[in-house]
């Protein structure tokens, strides 16, 4: 699989960079999966107060979209 590279001055703004490595690539999809597991809030993607799947949504339309 490709990865995606980050400017670092957009990192903080790069959401889908969960692993906070600087990539969008599948370890933001696992580490994502993980936190959602534990109902991290980190992963309340939407800033509703839940971790639910309308934030999985999310998360797939930020790594789509990439940064
Ligand atoms: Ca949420």
């Amino acid at each position: 699989m490709a990865k995606t590279h980050v400017d670092w001055a957009r990192l903080s703004a790069c959401r889908a960079d969960v692993a906070r490595d600087g990539l969008i690539d599948f370890a933001d999809y696992l580490e994502f999966l993980n936190l959602y597991e534990a109902l991290d809030p980190r992963v309340d993607f939407n800033g509703d107060g839940a971790v639910d799947f309308a934030d999985y949504l999310e998360v797939l339309n930020l790594y789509d979209a990439g940064c």
